[in-house]
């Protein structure tokens, strides 16, 4: 079978709701995947960025078989000696009281709206049925039907409702709009992407997330975090937060987590939030299993043995300023932090960020547009800086293919 076989075998058995780049992947080492046909190509995707670690990362894969050969799945209705090494691990890595475990970032935005649902009746004391979050335009959280309920983005929203009642959408970095909706009582969080990824790598001006929580802790509002793109080091710290030296009430943690091997996701919160939920009032029968348990560790070592953070932080300023030095009509703006970045591309000629993507694998690196005329930059983070520039030479040469 060659590539045009695979692609045909998806097409006809599997639903249409993505359009990939025609490339078929099978192997990935590091920073680099390889295709069905053999060839090499620099991931500048890493999986949306659940493959910081790089690919199949040896610590990651070693925690994964030796615990899928020892004790896989209990559900919760059972303790595991798995879980706690992972909750005391994890509450002291990010320094809060408590951890719930879940699997897909999704599922970590619906049990942080929860929480917070539940923490304004039982503490805020906002009358029932009544609270309401705060959301920004162009957020991206996942696609239940909840959370698309928030999006503005049509693509992801129509024709899928009815939709969930108790949000408030406003624009993304206007402290004012913010300011007004805070004040109201029956306010009880506020969630933010601390750079809006699926937006295009929006990111929020200097002092933004500071002032947010500010006007948040004074009207007793929860600040959420959704650190599934931007947090694990992705932005050069450990957290996109961590930039203004913000604590979020409620940390929203998915994708490498678990480095790319395995969906596990997370909420972290202090004890008077998280403890507002008994029981049975939440949960999830894979969250928090003994395999995902002991991936999320290896995979949160790895950030902090292999500097992670620090190396997004370096490599991405090397990024963004070799390519304001490249020069082409097609590259309106470079932005981004750390290794999360984006290129506003100009279309020329009929050329669009499709082509140019499409270009890019051809010379051996893939990205993907997004809403398209904007590129992802975004390398695992164990990248070298001799990899990256090499990376760059094939991101040059394939500009100056459409001069
Ligand atoms: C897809 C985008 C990235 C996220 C934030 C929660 C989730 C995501 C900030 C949900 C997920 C993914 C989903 C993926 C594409 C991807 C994406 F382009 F859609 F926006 F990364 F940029 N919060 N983002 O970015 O996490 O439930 O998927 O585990 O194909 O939908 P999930």
């Amino acid at each position: 079978m060659n590539t045009r076989d695979f692609i045909a075998r998806e097409d006809k058995f599997g639903a249409h709701n993505y359009h990939p780049l025609p490339v078929v992947l099978e192997k990935g080492k590091g920073v680099f995947v390889r295709d069905v046909e053999g060839k090499r190509y620099f991931d500048f995707l890493s999986a949306y960025s659940a493959v910081n670690q790089g690919h199949c990362h040896p610590k990651i894969i070693k925690a994964l078989t030796g615990q899928a050969q020892t004790l896989t799945l209990t559900s919760r209705a059972f303790y595991t000696s798995a879980l706690g090494e992972y909750e005391e691990y994890i509450t002291n890595y990010f320094g809060y009281d408590k951890v719930l475990p879940m699997n897909t970032g999704a599922e970590s935005n619906e049990t942080a709206l929860k929480l917070c649902r539940k923490w304004a009746y039982k503490k805020k004391g906002i009358p029932e049925n009544k609270a309401k979050i705060i959301c920004c335009e162009e957020n991206f959280h996942g696609r239940t039907i909840t959370i698309i309920s928030m999006s503005t983005d049509p693509v992801a929203r129509n024709d899928f409702g009815p939709y969930t009642p108790g949000f408030k959408i406003i624009p993304y970095n206007d402290l004012n709009a913010l300011e007004k909706e805070v004040k109201d009582p029956n306010t009880a969080g506020f969630l933010v992407e601390p750079i809006q990824g699926e937006a295009g790598v929006n990111v929020p001006d200097e002092g933004y997330l500071k002032r947010a929580y500010e006007l948040c802790k004074v009207n007793n509002v929860l600040f959420i975090a959704d650190e599934v793109q931007t947090g694990l080091a992705r932005t050069g710290k450990l957290l996109g937060c961590d930039h203004e030296n913000v604590r979020p009430d409620i940390l929203i943690l998915g994708k490498a987590l678990a480095g790319g091997v395995y969906p596990v996701s997370a909420v972290l919160a202090d004890d008077d939030i998280m403890l507002t939920i008994k029981p049975g009032e939440h949960g999830s029968t894979f969250g928090g299993n003994p395999v995902a348990a002991k991936v999320a560790i290896a995979a949160l070592e790895v950030i902090k043995e292999e500097n992670l953070a620090w190396n997004a932080d370096r490599l991405g300023n090397i990024f963004r300023g070799e390519f304001s030095s490249i020069k082409s009509e097609m590259i309106e703006t470079v932005r981004g932090k750390g290794l999360l970045n984006a290129v506003v591309i100009k279309p020329k000629k009929g050329n669009t960020a499709w082509d140019v993507c499409v270009a890019m694998k051809d010379n051996g690196l893939i990205a993907k547009p997004t809403h398209d005329h904007i590129i992802r930059f975004a390398p695992p983070l164990v990248i070298t800086e001799k990899e990256l520039r090499e990376a760059m030479e094939i991101i040059k040469m394939t500009f100056r293919e459409f001069e």
